[in-house]
């Protein structure tokens, strides 16, 4: 399981429709496809999305990671040896989703070499995850007419409301429109990607207690630490650190200390290994966990629901799976399928996603080298 090629892939597809949130917009997804090769011809893949708004990171960025930081210690090295691996990376800081493809390529090279599901090796203790919508920004009663489609022809019954814009009256009137159209049975929750000050934040609990929401994810900025503790305290729901927590030891300190009382966990930025830390953690310390979605497509989608549905503790709540319903088109060859408001894990050796190679070809943007 010797690496000996590493290809960073930018394509670019449209979205069918652009997701607005607080902290920034998308239009298109411009992801690098992450292939790594080993000596007999294994294929570990992975999908980064860049997401500047929340790590820094850009398409270019991640190649430059990719090709100039992390090959050197992936070329030559056994796929099984993820923590060598991890202990090179870690010299680099950031890069977060950079990191987390490397990982989950490798365990897919694990997978395929073994002729077993990476679900399986992680703990497979379910064979599908109940599935939770993001809506984004729009009018209430355009937010109320998607969540009423998916509820429709999807089956789903959890949707995670984008909140954090000013006034903040629009979201309240989105919360309280999407309670009445959906009824009581329907799970909601907010995220707001750090939109409000803990105050208007506060505001918002208070005007929306009555509407039974079950969690409340990045309402201010973790980094402003009175105030975000003050709102911990204040709140009667779970806070999620999502965006605050993106490695092990931020996740470590945001529960320990106060800023957060709920963990998102998103393998497209801590892979499968980090995410198994993460993980232990919360379960440890009495946390709930969302799986979170990084505005992901069917590839990256994929390893969260692999991940997700490896464990009980990341298989209670419903995980975030269906954005890539948004675009335009993917790179994986089999669609994953959303049915009575769950998904199925791919039952196949490694993670379970195969690239279909023309549009590969026909999407990537690096003047379609093989
Ligand atoms: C989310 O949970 O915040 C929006 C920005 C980002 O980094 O992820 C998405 C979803
Ligand atoms: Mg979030």
């Amino acid at each position: 399981m010797i690496i000996d090629r590493v290809e960073a892939i930018p394509y670019r597809i449209p979205m069918r429709k652009p997701l607005h949130f607080a902290s920034g917009d998308l239009a298109e997804m411009e992801h690098v496809l992450l292939r790594l090769t080993t000596s007999d011809g294994v294929v570990g893949v992975a999908d980064v999305p860049p997401r500047p708004y929340t790590y820094g990171e850009t398409q270019a960025s991640v190649i430059d990671a990719i090709q100039n930081l992390f090959a050197p210690a992936l070329i030559g090295t056994d796929a099984r040896d993820r923590s060598a691996v991890h202990a090179a990376m870690h010299r680099t800081v950031g890069n977060v989703t950079a990191k987390g493809a490397v990982d989950i390529a490798l365990w897919d090279i694990v997978g395929k070499s073994l002729g077993v599901s990476v679900h399986r090796l992680l703990g497979g203790y379910a064979d599908s995850l109940r599935v939770s919508h993001m809506v984004g920004f729009a009018s209430a009663s355009e937010m109320v007419a998607e969540a009423l489609a998916y509820r429709e022809r999807y089956g789903v019954e959890v949707f995670k409301v984008k909140v954090g814009r000013r006034p903040i009256t629009l979201d309240v009137e989105a919360c309280r429109a999407l309670r009445e159209e959906l009824g009581p049975d329907v799970e909601l929750y907010l995220d707001a990607n750090r939109g409000w000050t803990a105050v208007e934040a506060m505001q918002v609990l208070d005007a929306t207690r009555d509407l039974g929401l079950t969690f409340f994810e990045e309402p201010c900025d973790a980094a402003e630490v009175i105030g975000r503790r003050r709102l911990v305290a204040h709140s009667h729901i779970p806070v999620v650190a999502d965006e605050s927590a993106p490695t092990l030891g931020d996740a470590a300190r945001e529960l320990t200390t106060g800023g957060a009382t709920a963990l998102s966990i998103k393998t497209a930025r801590t892979g499968f290994t980090l995410s198994q830390k993460l993980l232990a953690l919360a379960e440890g310390l009495g946390v709930e966990v969302i799986m979170g979605n990084q505005i992901d497509s069917q590839v990256g989608s994929t390893a969260t629901l692999v991940f997700g549905a490896a464990f009980a503790h990341s298989s209670r709540r419903a995980a975030e799976l269906s954005n890539f319903l948004d675009m335009t088109d993917d790179l994986a060859a089999e669609p994953l399928h959303i049915a009575d408001g769950r998904m199925a894990v791919p039952d196949r050796p490694g993670v379970g996603v195969d690239i279909d190679e023309q549009k590969l070809a026909s999407y990537r943007l690096d003047g379609k080298l093989s």
